[in-house]
């Protein structure tokens, strides 16, 4: 490996040893990165890779709030603005139990290379809470997002900080997010926040963005084997907005998403998740707040297995859809031992570093990397941001089309920079490298900050 490159890596290491998160996109980004550091020996003069591992800003803020019976809880809100280079920060917001520092900083440094994928001007940033929004009354979760967009509020606005949804945090919390960005600036600024109702600035085709986009990009790869989705089995994990709009994209191709995946096990729908009512129902499964996708078998009459993950069947896709390190060495085992081709990450981050490794080095599989697969959803976001700028509203005809020609984009600029600098057809590689170089354009013109 590069020698700059190895260095940076290893007092990253040494300065962030409590955060395995983080270390773990690190490390699995800067593995691709050394062949463009042997090109640009200048960068290392200029410690861009020492400013591009530490965030520009990292804020962290108490949230106080009450619940149904009176009693105040407080929770941890963060926001991580990764990288302001070519645009204003951009990502999404996490209500989860799982949040913490190193996961904030984990994804807001992908969301860095995702969002320069896109060509859209948007910087890199995540933020989100440890707050639990499971089993909580809808008063609840309005107090919470408005005691946390009051903290929130001076840190953020349409030129300087952009957050959206991302786990438990959807088209409801935005809502209530916006309404108290409204209360409390009196402004209508409604480009602060993206993935909004279409009564106050949403775009059409936000909240099925990142599963469409995700299944427009694994088009590409299935186009470069000389097939398509028809007739192809897939296993999803997860049951959530990402894993929805997926299913709904696969079957519209002719494909069968058999498996979806939540906290409590896993389903196997062997007629597949192919009608509008199962597709529909994921949507309610999802609004109960219960987080069960025994709730499916039990509807449809299907198989459930308790505790265990999909990735024991045997499919022709798959793609994980539900959150990091769902992957780990034992299932890429059995991934690759059931004879899988194609193995699509769509959650950030989905799969270990290990099992990443193990399955970029399997011959008959191809690997497409999360930051790629998953980009339509802040591209769309970035949509929004045009229309709320323009003050006009695209149909969902112009939406798809757009997404759709970013998705080929993002695969075409990948495979591109992944042949430049010796990786083959190497879609992670390519990725990171692609991302990593509109950055490092603009910091480099930008001087040392
Ligand atoms: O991970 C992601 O890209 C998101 N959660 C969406 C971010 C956004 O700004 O739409």
């Amino acid at each position: 490996m590069n020698q700059y490159v190895a260095r940076v890596l290893e007092e990253t290491r040494a300065k962030n040893a409590n955060e395995p998160e983080f270390l773990q996109t690190v490390e699995e980004v800067l593995t691709s990165l050394a062949p463009v550091f042997d090109q640009h020996p200048e960068y290392e003069k200029a410690a861009l890779l020492e400013r591009m591992v530490e965030p520009e800003r990292t804020i962290e803020f108490r949230v106080t709030w009450t619940d149904d019976a009176g009693a105040v809880h407080v929770n941890r809100g963060y926001r991580v603005q990764y990288n302001g280079a070519i645009g204003p920060y951009k990502g999404g917001l996490r209500f989860h139990p799982s949040v913490n520092l190193s996961v904030m900083k984990f994804l807001g440094f992908e969301q860095t290379l995702k969002n320069s994928l896109t060509t859209l001007p948007m910087g890199g940033a995540k933020g989100g809470s440890d707050f639990d929004p499971r089993h909580k009354s809808d008063a609840e979760i309005m107090r919470f997002c408005q005691a946390f967009m009051t903290e929130l509020q001076r840190h953020v606005g349409p030129d300087v900080d952009v957050p959206a949804g991302d786990m438990g945090v959807g088209a409801r919390e935005i809502g209530y997010l916006f309404g108290q960005w409204r209360r409390v600036r009196g402004a209508y600024q409604n480009g602060v926040i993206t993935g909004k109702g279409l009564s106050f600035g949403g775009s059409v085709v936000r909240p099925e963005a990142t599963g469409f986009g995700a299944v427009y990009y694994t088009a590409e790869v299935l186009a470069h084997e000389g097939t398509d989705f028809k007739g192809k089995t897939v296993a999803l994990s997860g049951f959530g907005n990402v894993a929805w709009g997926a299913a709904m994209k696969i079957a519209e191709l002719g494909g069968k998403v058999v498996t979806l995946s939540g906290p409590d096990g896993y389903i196997y729908d062997a007629d597949g998740v192919v009608t509008e009512e199962k597709i529909k129902y994921m949507l309610e499964m999802r609004s109960s707040g219960r987080d069960s996708v025994k709730d499916y078998a039990d509807k449809f009459g299907c198989e459930f297995v308790a505790g265990k993950k999909p990735w024991e069947r045997k499919v022709d896709i798959v793609m994980p859809c539900a959150t990091q390190n769902d992957v780990n060495m034992d299932e890429a085992k059995k991934i690759v031992a059931n004879g899988v081709k194609y193995y699509i990450e769509v959650a950030n981050m989905p799969t270990t570093n290990e099992a990443l490794m193990f399955l970029l080095e399997q011959k008959n599989m191809i690997v497409a990397p999360s930051k790629a697969v998953n980009a339509g959803g802040v591209a769309v976001s970035g949509l929004e941001q045009s229309q709320n700028s323009e003050r006009i509203s695209w149909t969902a005809e112009e939406v798809d089309a757009k997404l759709h020609q970013i998705m080929k984009n993002i695969y075409d600029s990948s495979v591109a920079a992944a042949e430049e600098f010796g990786f083959g057809y190497n879609l992670v590689a390519g990725a990171n490298i692609a991302g990593f170089k509109k950055v490092a354009d603009a910091m480099t013109a930008q001087g040392l900050i």
